[in-house]
């Protein structure tokens, strides 16, 4: 069959999940395309295609913004529609919002969207296939999740060829993500894990790692095909059941390109963070969120001591590895004052990043409950902001309060950098949120990203990594979808 998969927006960064699906259908022998929406004539171009099958990986935010771009594009092309994605797995009610919705897949989509377009190829009855929400004539059908495939290395590599065929800027960044393992065993209240394990109780290892010499064989074949100087790990938590020593001797020896990873202030130790070192670790991300406790530990339930997030920094930093630290705005029942708590733990380690998001309920999520039971929330997902960056959707004790808190967010990073700059901060949050300041958060924390990584690239690279950017920021952020 033809896939055809489509992101409405011009990404900045690979989508994994649809390059990873893109390899398991191509192997399973159907043909796959990947088109950017706001690139021209993407009508035409479909057209010409022929899909039989348009396929959407949703946010929850960016599911209605998908939803329109394919019933508009339905009324011209004649194929069915699937959706996956985070927002599938949890609001799988999603596919009654639309009857141009044909399919919504639940968790891990390589192996279900190939059952599912073996089944209908064949003709056969695909009612029941699991991990999917179907309607078949007329009817929604709802199947349970099957197994997680065990062993992350039987998977193929994902196809990066595809997206970069469309967005040739990602070619051109050398700046790559990998991912090497998937799933988180911790219990934040705002993230989506908690309810993906619930998913999937009894179905597989909640946490998979791959084996240190998959991801290094993953590496050396994108290095062999494109340019390629720095490495993110795009895991939630990286290296956290990995073998230090073997990975800095395996990686350091046949790769050794800087990388940065996301890591949990729990799981660093000294000796870890060393040999992370060793193999070329030049940054971490650091999920803070609130330098509040009762924010951090009983809102957003990261059971995390002041102390041990204060230890995971100095390690850091004493290692030499640069910090970047993520923080989160504007949560239930915040004032001010905490989150300021939040701007001074980063300033305090004088940070080399404190990035900045808003607080999101999203459904299935814990703090989307304690929202909604103490008001701060009504619980229409249709009413979620498309971006943690642009606004809050959530009631606090004045409408003053709630204005500095989202437009506080939009200076955090500035102001832990320039904490000079404090006073004029405090007074430009008092004015109404708009346009210019989100834009001044996306150029300003732009930069400092590229201060972090230090990545190697020429002067055209830059160039054209900055205006993919530019369009990214256009196109998701300013029109506001
Ligand atoms: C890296 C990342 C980003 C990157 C890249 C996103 C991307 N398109 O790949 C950036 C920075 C751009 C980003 C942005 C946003 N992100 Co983000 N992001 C992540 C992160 C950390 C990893 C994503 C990843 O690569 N996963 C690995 C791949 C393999 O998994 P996957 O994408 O989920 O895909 C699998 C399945 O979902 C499924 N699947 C996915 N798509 C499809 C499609 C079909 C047809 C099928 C059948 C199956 C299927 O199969 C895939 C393979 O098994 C996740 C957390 C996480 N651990 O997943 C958050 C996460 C996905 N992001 C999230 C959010 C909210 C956003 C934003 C809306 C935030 C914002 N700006 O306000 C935007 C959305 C922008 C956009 N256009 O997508 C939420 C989603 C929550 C929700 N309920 O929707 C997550 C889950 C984090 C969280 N808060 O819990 N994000
Ligand atoms: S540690 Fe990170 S990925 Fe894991 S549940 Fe918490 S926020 Fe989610």
């Amino acid at each position: 069959m033809r896939v055809a998969f489509i992101e409405p927006v011009i990404a900045n960064v690979e989508p994994l999940g649809i390059a990873y699906i893109s390899q398991a259908l191509i192997d399973a022998g159907h043909v796959v395309r990947y088109f950017e929406a706001p690139r021209p004539n993407l009508a035409a171009r479909l057209e010409e295609f022929k899909p039989d099958v348009l396929a959407y990986s949703v946010t929850t935010g960016k599911h209605s913004v998908c939803r329109a771009l394919n019933a508009e594009l339905r009324k011209k092309i004649n194929a069915i529609s699937l959706f996956g994605g985070p927002h599938c797995t949890f609001s799988p009610e999603f596919i009654e919002s639309n009857g141009k919705i044909d399919g919504i897949c639940r968790g891990d989509g390589e192996d279900a969207m190939v059952d599912l377009l073996g089944r209908i190829e064949r003709g056969e009855d695909y009612s029941a296939t699991p991990n999917w929400w179907l309607r078949v004539g007329g009817k929604i059908y709802q199947n349970p999740v099957s197994d997680k495939r065990p062993d992350l290395d039987t998977l193929p590599f994902p196809n990066r060829e595809i997206i970069y065929a469309e967005n040739s800027a990602l070619r051109a960044n050398p700046i790559k993500r990998v991912l090497g393992s998937r799933g988180c065993p911790f219990s934040c209240s705002y993230c989506f894990n908690w309810m993906y394990n619930d998913l999937y109780h009894g179905k597989g290892k909640i946490y998979r790692q791959r084996s240190v010499a998959n991801i290094v064989e993953e590496i050396l074949d994108i290095k062999s095909k494109y340019p390629f100087t720095f490495l993110k790990f795009a895991e939630d938590i990286f290296g956290m059941n990995m073998d230090a020593k073997e990975f800095a001797e395996v990686y350091g020896s046949k790769v050794g390109l800087p990388f940065i990873g996301n890591m949990r202030p729990n799981v660093i130790n000294e000796e870890k963070i060393r040999w992370f070192k060793k193999a070329g670790c030049v940054a971490v991300t650091l999920a803070i969120e609130s330098g509040n406790d009762f924010i951090r530990n009983t809102v957003l339930n990261r059971n995390l001591s002041a102390e041990v997030l204060d230890r995971a920094i100095t390690i850091l930093k004493k290692e030499g590895i640069r910090v970047w630290t993520q923080n989160i705005m504007a949560n239930p029942g915040e004032t001010f004052e905490m989150a300021m708590e939040t701007y001074r733990l980063s300033q305090r380690h004088r940070v080399d990043f404190g990035e900045c998001f808003l607080l999101m309920p999203y459904p299935g999520t814990t703090v989307h409950d304690y929202c909604v039971k103490n008001n701060y929330f009504d619980g229409k997902v249709d009413e979620l902001p498309p971006s943690f960056l642009l606004d809050s959707c959530l009631r606090f004790d004045s409408k003053r309060e709630k204005r500095r808190l989202i437009n506080f967010q939009k200076f955090f990073s500035f102001a832990v950098q320039h904490p000079r700059a404090l006073p004029i901060i405090k007074l430009l949050i008092l004015l109404p949120p708009n346009r210019f300041y989100v834009l001044f958060n996306r150029l300003y924390d732009n930069w400092r990203i590229s201060r972090v990584l230090r990545a190697k690239m020429s002067a055209r690279e830059f160039w054209i990594i900055a205006r993919n950017n530019l369009m990214n920021i256009k196109t998701f952020i300013l029109k506001g979808h």
